[in-house]
């Protein structure tokens, strides 16, 4: 089932596995990159779900499979990803307004663990998200 996918992909990442993502930030797997700086990577999504939908990832997980287990020292990176969301935004054109999502574990619909940003826009967006 799903859940049980879901489950086995927390698992698998919290012993270490590396995500798709890791072959993104080599650049083994090609990506429409939007930003990048030393720690932080930028690239569209693979099922957009706004004109604008771009994840910003640490290119060091470093521990952060999910938000829900990240640890004080994360602090610094997740802040760094937070900006960068907002330089994100504003290469998009879409500063003046978009939305930024973390979904955190399973039943949040997490599916890659490897801490990720979307960052969506371009539409109206609604509220409450589903
Ligand atoms: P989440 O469900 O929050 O874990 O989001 C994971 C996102 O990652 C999902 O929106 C699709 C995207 N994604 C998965 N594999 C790839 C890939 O190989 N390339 C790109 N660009 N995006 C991917």
């Amino acid at each position: 089932s799903e859940e049980e996918a879901a489950k086995t992909a927390v698992a698998a990442a919290d012993s270490g596995a590396t995500t798709i993502f890791d072959k993104i930030i080599s650049k083994e797997i090609p990506s429409s990159i939007v930003y990048e700086d030393d720690e932080v990577l930028a690239f569209r999504d693979i099922s957009p779900q706004a004109p604008a939908h771009v994840l910003v990832i640490p290119k060091n997980r470093d521990g952060l499979t999910q938000l829900g287990k990240a640890e004080e020292r994360h602090a610094e990176v997740l802040g760094r990803l937070l900006y960068a969301a907002k330089v994100v935004a504003e290469k998009e054109g879409i500063a003046e307004g978009f939305r930024v999502v973390i979904n955190s574990g399973p039943s949040a619909c997490q599916s890659v663990y490897h801490l990720h940003l979307h960052v969506l826009g371009g539409r109206q967006m609604n509220w409450p998200p589903g």
